[in-house]
């Protein structure tokens, strides 16, 4: 029987860096870019369940959620929990970036970074940072 060979395991230089979603310390949801990404991202109510908010990005794959989330096959989507007290933070990096938050169920913070971003915020008191460009 011929031995299998064995897998490598790749260094992932910069460029390679995965978007996710994280859930910090007080339960808020995180959701970090990758670089050299302009990124198309929105965050919605679930239209399925009260009580969870859905994270759509058109740009790049969501590469890994929370526990108790779902991703969409096609990795653009992600749904999972919120509450009422806490917010969802997006780092969307460099580049010239799209965040549209308006319909989210909770306030946001948003970290455009380098590039010319388009941020929109919510209906709550929302902290935005354009960074450069
Ligand atoms: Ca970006």
């Amino acid at each position: 029987m011929k031995p299998r060979s064995s897998l490598n395991v790749e260094r992932l230089e910069d460029r390679d860096q995965p978007s996710t979603i994280t859930l910090d310390a007080n339960n808020n949801i995180v959701y970090t870019a990758g670089q050299g990404v302009a990124n198309s991202v929105a965050v919605n109510p679930s239209l399925m369940n009260q009580g969870e908010l859905v994270i759509t990005e058109t740009a790049e794959n969501i590469t890994s959620v929370p526990m108790g989330w779902t991703l969409s096959p096609d990795n653009r989507t992600a749904t999972g929990p919120f509450n009422a007290n806490s917010f969802v933070e997006f780092d969307v990096g460099d580049q010239g970036d799209y965040v549209n938050a308006t319909m989210s169920p909770v306030w946001v913070k948003i970290w455009g970074k380098e590039g010319n971003d388009t941020l929109y915020g919510s209906q709550y008191s929302d902290r935005m940072f354009g960074g450069d460009g």
